[in-house]
């Protein structure tokens, strides 16, 4: 099972300012953390992060026919980008969307997400923890 970890802008900046919000570990540490939960789940995982709109969809559009599930954390693009859900509904690959932080008790803008309508499960407000339930999700969701 092969599984692509997708992460949209400024989730590389993680662990600079915020840390109330999004914690104090770095982008480096979920990397990390990403790798060791899909190693002890027998999950092959390649991760992916772009600060750039057209750069995520190349993304999606080229896991077409490549991996199996998809792990999308599609930060603010997630509440303004129909290209992004357009190109996971083009290549209906089952993905689970992830947020850091409890979306749902944020600012009125947050509230919309557009990826999410093509997602098959979310998680938000988990920190990390989302990356691995996700991953957990995919792995059941692919048996059936
Ligand atoms: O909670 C999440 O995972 C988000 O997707 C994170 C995005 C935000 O725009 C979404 O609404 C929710 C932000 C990514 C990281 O932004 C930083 C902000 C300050 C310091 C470091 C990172």
């Amino acid at each position: 099972m092969k599984v692509l970890v997708i992460n949209g802008p400024n989730i590389n900046m993680l662990g600079i300012r915020e840390p109330a919000v999004y914690g104090s570990q770095n982008f480096q540490d979920l990397l990390k953390f990403i790798e060791q939960s899909a190693a002890e789940e027998g999950i092959s995982v390649d991760c992916y992060q772009s600060n750039h709109e057209g750069d995520l969809v190349d993304k999606i559009q080229a896991a077409y026919g490549v991996y199996d599930g998809i792990v999308i954390n599609p930060a603010a693009y997630t509440h303004t980008s129909v290209a992004i859900l357009d190109a996971l509904k083009a290549v209906a690959i089952p993905a689970v969307e992830v947020h850091i932080s409890k979306v749902s008790e944020r600012e009125d803008f947050r509230q919309i997400s557009y990826a999410g309508k093509a997602c098959v499960k979310t998680y938000a407000g988990l920190g990390f923890e989302g990356y691995r339930q996700g991953l957990l999700f995919l792995k059941e969701y692919l048996k059936k």
